[in-house]
C-alpha cells in the first residue's frame, strides 16, 4: 500500500504523519511552520513504544482484597491484566460504592496535567463532564504553571489577563522598546510549546527579528542560555530566588535619583506611599537601597543603579517568566515587577511596561484572536469542593485539616478514591516522596493513561488511552490556528479513546445519553466547531465550514500586529478603569492587607524564601534550577527518541559549573547523586561555564524510577528533581508549587550503576 498523509498537531506544534501499511512510519512538520519542534518525530515514535499500556490491569492485592487491600504496596506490586467488561464493571462499582458510602466529596477527580492537544478528547476535560453528571467531586483550582500570578494579579490588576495574555506584541516592542530587562530570560526551548496546539512557533521568529535593531538586552537568570545568543544579552547571574530583592533595589534607585514617574503614579496607581515607606525603610530603618539588593542578590549595587537609569532614561520592557513565581513567595516577583514598571511609568506606552510569560509559552507576545478556543463543555459540578491545585498531599496526609487561600478557609475533605486522567502527579508535584506516602492513604486510585508512567505504576486499576493518532479531533490554543486532528492509525493493543471509557461507565451508572447527548466523535466535532464558528462571525470573523476546515485540515485568523497591554488604561483610567476595588493598579492592596497574612501582606516585599543560597544553613549547599525540558513536554515524550538521546549514561543530565564541579572532584559525563533531606536520585554532570556559581540545573521530566518501589525515600536511579524540591505553599494567597526554592547537595556517584527500568512494563502476572 503506498504511503498516505495525514494531518495531525500537539501541544509541540501541527505536522503530517506519514502512514504505511496502517502504521504511522514518520512525519512531516506544518508547511507555514519556520521553526518546527523535533519532538513531533519522537510523539509518533513513541507511539509504538515498549512503555505503551495494551491492555486495562488492575494490580494484584486490589484484585483479591479491593479497598481492604495493603496500600504500601502501590507501585511495588505486580499487576494482573483484565478484560475491558471486567474493568468498566470493577470502575463503575469502585466509583458507586465511595458516592453511596462517603458521599462525592471524598472522590479527589483534580486530575491536573496537560493531556494532549486535542480539545475533544481532552483527557481532564472529559473526566470533569463525567464526575460532574455523577454528581461532583474534590478538584483543583489554579495551575502548577502560574497559580501566584494568577491569584496575585487580580487583587492588583483586576484580572489575570497579564499572566494569561494578551501582552504587549513583539512587533510593538520590535517597533518602540529601546530596553528590554528579563528576569528568568526568554529561554526559545519554552516557545515549542502552547497548551492545545501551536502553528508557526511564530515567537521564536519575533525573538529573532529582535536582533539587529538596536535593542539592549538584559538576562537576569542563572543561566546565560536562557537567552537567544544572537540577542547578545548582558548577563546578570543572580542568585537564585532574589529577583524581588533587585527589583526593589532598582525601584530604590529610582526615588533616590528623583527618576520615578509621580505623574503616572498618582493619576493609574494607589497606595504608592505606603510602598516607599517599606522603599525607604522608614518603619524598619533599612533602606531597601541597591547596596541592600546587592548583598541579597549577588549583583554588585552600581550594576543595579546603572541599569535602573537606563531603565528610566529609554523605552523599557521588562519581562518577568513564570518560573519565578514557582517559587517560595512567588506572589512578590509578579507584583513588584507591576510595581517597578509603574514607577517608570511607561505601562501602556508602545513597547514600554511590562509582561509575564515572555519565553515561557509560544504564546505571549503575539496578536490574539478574539474567538476562544474550542473546548468541550464539562458542565457544572453540584458541590463545591476543592483544594488550591499544589496542596495534593496535604490533602490526603491530613483529612480535616483547614488551611488559608486567597482570603477564604478550606477544610480537606478525607478522599477515599482518587481518579487521574490526563495528568502526571509523580511528574509534576514537589517532593515525590512525601506523595508516595500520602498516595498510600486513599483505598482506590484509578488511572487513564497511554504509557506506564510512574502515576500508571502507582495506582490500582489502569486504563489504556489511544493516542491522538488513534482518534480525530481539533488542535485549538491562544495562537491563531485551528488543526484538524484526522485519525491516522488504528488504536494500539486495546487501547480505547476516553471519550469512550467515561461513555461506557456513564452507561453502567445510568448517564450515557448525558454523557455523549447522542452525539459520535464526528458529530461532536462538528457541532462544537459550528460554536466557534459562529463566534468567530460575531466578531466579523469568516471560517470556512466544517467540510472545508476538515479538508483543508486549518485555520488561521487575522490578528493585530501592534497591541500594548493596558493602552486603553492609560488613554482613559475612568472609563476603562481596572477591575480592582480602586479601579487602579493597586500599589498596596487593602484586600490583600485585610487578609492578615504574615507571607504575602498588602504591598510587594523581599521575603526570605524557605532555602535560598543566602541562608545561614546553605553551606556547601547548591541551588537546584528545575526548569522545563527542552527535548521533551514535561513527562512527555521522556520515552520518544530525542529525549532519551539527551541522557548521560542513561540518567537524565544535570548542569554544574564548572568550577562547583571541580571542588567536588566532579568530570563531565560522570554520574552523581543530588540529593537533601527530602531524597535523592542519579544524574549525569554536564560541566559548563553558562551556569551561575552554586546552582544545579536539572531539568523536569526524567520518569521517576525508584530503586525500591513503593519505599519512602528510596534513591531515584533516573534524575526526577521533585524527589528533591519543597512541598509547601507559595503563601496562604495563592498556595501554589515553589518547586523553584530547593537546596541540595551532590557528590560523584562511585557505586555500580542501578539500571533504568522507567520505561520498561511494570511486572505482569495471571490473566
Ligand atoms: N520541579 C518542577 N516540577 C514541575 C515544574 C517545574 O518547573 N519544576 N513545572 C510544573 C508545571 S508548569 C506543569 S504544567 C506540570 C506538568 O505536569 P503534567 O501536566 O502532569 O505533565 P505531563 O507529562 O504533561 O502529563 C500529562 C500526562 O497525560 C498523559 N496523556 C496525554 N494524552 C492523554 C490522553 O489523551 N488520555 C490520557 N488518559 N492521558 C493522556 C501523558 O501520557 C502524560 O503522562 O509540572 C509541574 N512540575
Ligand atoms: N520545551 C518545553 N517547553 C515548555 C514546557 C516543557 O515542558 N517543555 N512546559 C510549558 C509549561 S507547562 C510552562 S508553565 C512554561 C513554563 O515557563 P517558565 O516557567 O518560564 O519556564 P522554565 O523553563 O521553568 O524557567 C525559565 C527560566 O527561568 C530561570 N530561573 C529559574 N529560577 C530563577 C530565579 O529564581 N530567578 C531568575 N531570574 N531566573 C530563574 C531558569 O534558568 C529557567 O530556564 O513552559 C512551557 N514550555
Ligand atoms: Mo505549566
Amino acid at each position: 500500500m503506498s504511503e498516505r498523509l495525514v494531518r495531525s498537531a500537539s501541544h509541540w506544534g501541527a505536522f503530517w504523519v506519514r502512514v504505511k501499511d496502517g502504521r504511522a512510519v514518520g512525519v512531516k512538520p506544518f508547511e507555514k511552520d519556520e521553526h518546527p519542534s523535533p519532538l513531533v518525530q519522537s510523539q509518533v515514535e513513541a507511539v509504538y513504544d515498549k512503555s505503551r499500556i495494551d491492555r486495562p490491569y488492575v494490580r494484584k492485592g486490589f484484585l483479591d482484597h479491593g479497598a481492604a487491600s495493603d496500600r504500601t504496596k502501590r507501585g511495588a506490586e505486580p499487576f494482573v491484566p483484565v478484560d475491558w467488561n471486567t474493568a468498566i464493571a470493577l470502575v463503575s462499582d469502585e466509583l458507586s460504592r465511595v458516592k453511596t458510602t462517603f458521599g462525592n466529596r471524598a472522590i479527589f477527580a483534580g486530575s491536573y496535567g496537560w493531556s494532549s492537544a486535542g480539545r475533544l478528547h481532552h483527557a481532564k476535560s472529559l473526566l470533569a463532564r463525567f464526575m460532574n453528571l455523577f454528581g461532583g467531586s474534590t478538584v483543583q483550582v489554579d495551575t502548577y504553571s502560574n497559580a501566584a500570578g494568577s491569584v496575585i494579579t487580580p487583587h492588583v490588576l483586576g484580572d489575570s489577563t497579564a499572566i494569561s495574555g494578551p501582552g504587549t506584541t513583539f512587533e510593538a516592542i520590535a517597533a518602540n522598546t529601546r530596553l528590554v530587562v528579563s528576569f528568568g530570560g526568554m529561554p526559545l526551548k519554552n516557545l515549542q510549546i502552547d497548551s492545545g496546539g501551536t502553528g508557526e512557533h511564530s515567537s521564536i521568529t519575533s525573538i529573532s527579528a529582535l536582533a539587529g535593531r538596536g535593542i539592549e538586552f538584559v538576562n537576569i537568570s542563572p543561566l546565560r542560555t536562557d537567552h537567544a545568543d544572537e540577542l547578545k544579552a548582558e548577563w546578570l547571574p543572580a542568585i537564585p530566588g532574589t529577583d524581588t530583592a533587585i527589583m526593589i533595589g532598582l525601584a530604590h534607585t529610582l526615588i533616590a535619583e528623583g527618576l520615578h514617574d509621580t505623574a503616572f503614579l498618582g493619576r493609574y496607581t494607589v497606595g504608592f506611599d505606603k510602598f516607599r515607606r517599606y522603599l525607604m525603610g522608614e518603619d524598619d530603618g533599612q533602606p531597601k537601597d541597591a547596596a541592600w539588593a546587592a548583598r541579597i542578590s549577588g549583583i554588585d549595587a552600581e550594576t543595579i543603579r546603572k541599569l535602573a537609569r537606563r531603565m528610566a532614561a529609554m523605552r523599557t520592557f521588562i519581562t518577568t517568566t513564570w518560573s519565578l513565581q514557582r517559587a517560595d513567595h512567588g506572589e512578590q516577583p509578579i507584583w513588584m515587577t507591576i510595581v517597578l514598571a509603574a514607577m517608570l511609568g511607561q505601562i501602556g506606552l508602545p513597547g514600554g511596561g511590562f509582561g509575564f510569560g515572555y519565553g515561557s509559552m509560544n504564546r505571549m507576545g503575539q496578536g490574539r484572536s478574539p474567538v476562544a478556543s474550542l473546548n468541550r463543555p464539562v458542565g457544572r459540578s453540584p458541590i463545591n469542593s476543592y483544594i488550591p491545585v499544589a496542596r495534593i498531599s496535604d490533602l490526603l496526609l491530613h483529612p480535616g485539616m483547614t488551611i488559608d487561600y486567597n482570603g477564604q478557609r478550606i477544610t480537606f475533605p478525607d478522599i477515599k478514591l482518587v481518579y487521574w486522567c490526563g495528568g502526571n502527579p509523580f511528574h509534576h508535584h514537589q517532593d515525590i516522596n512525601r506523595l508516595v506516602q500520602a498516595w498510600q492513604r486513599p483505598e482506590t486510585v484509578i488511572v487513564h493513561e497511554i504509557f506506564w508512567t510512574p502515576t500508571a505504576r502507582h495506582s490500582d486499576i489502569v486504563l489504556p488511552a489511544t493516542t491522538t493518532l488513534e482518534r480525530n479531533d481539533i488542535a485549538s490554543s491562544s495562537d491563531r490556528y485551528m488543526f484538524a486532528m484526522q485519525q491516522a492509525i488504528e488504536p494500539v493493543g486495546e487501547a480505547r479513546n476516553d471519550f469512550d471509557i467515561f461513555a461506557d461507565l456513564a452507561g453502567r451508572l445510568g448517564f450515557r445519553d448525558e454523557f455523549t447527548e447522542g452525539r459520535t466523535e464526528m458529530e461532536w466535532l462538528r457541532h462544537l466547531y459550528e460554536i466557534v464558528r459562529q463566534q468567530a462571525a460575531r466578531h466579523g470573523i469568516e471560517r470556512p465550514d466544517f467540510e472545508t476546515f476538515w479538508e483543508t485540515g486549518y485555520h488561521a485568523d487575522p490578528v493585530p500586529k501592534h497591541f500594548d497591554y493596558l493602552s486603553a488604561y492609560r488613554a482613559d483610567p475612568d472609563r476603562k478603569a481596572l477591575k480592582t476595588p480602586s479601579g487602579r493598579i493597586e500599589i498596596f492592596s487593602e484586600k490583600v492587607a485585610s487578609f492578615g497574612y504574615d507571607d504575602c501582606p498588602g504591598h510587594p516585599m523581599w521575603i526570605e524564601p524557605a532555602e535560598w543560597l543566602g541562608s545561614p544553613n546553605a553551606d556547601r549547599k547548591l541551588h537546584l534550577v528545575s526548569n522545563q525540558p527542552s527535548l521533551r513536554l514535561h513527562g512527555q515524550l521522556d520515552n520518544g527518541p530525542a529525549s532519551r538521546a539527551s541522557k548521560v549514561k542513561g540518567r537524565e543530565p544535570v548542569l554544574i559549573n564548572s568550577q562547583d564541579a571541580a571542588e567536588r572532584g566532579i568530570a563531565d559525563g560522570d554520574v552523581v547523586r543530588i540529593f537533601n533531606e527530602r531524597g535523592a536520585c542519579l544524574a549525569g554532570a554536564v560541566v559548563t561555564d553558562a551556569m551561575s556559581r552554586g546552582v544545579l540545573q536539572l531539568q523536569t521530566g526524567a520518569w521517576y524510577d525508584p530503586d525500591e518501589p513503593g519505599q519512602i525515600g528510596t534513591l531515584d536511579r533516573h534524575g526526577n528533581p521533585n524527589v528533591l524540591t519543597l512541598d509547601k505553599g507559595t503563601s496562604k494567597l495563592a498556595q501554589g508549587p515553589i518547586s523553584q526554592t530547593t537546596l541540595v547537595e551532590v557528590e560523584r556517584w562511585t557505586k555500580p550503576l542501578p539500571d533504568i527500568r522507567a520505561y520498561d512494563q511494570p511486572s505482569v502476572i495471571g490473566g
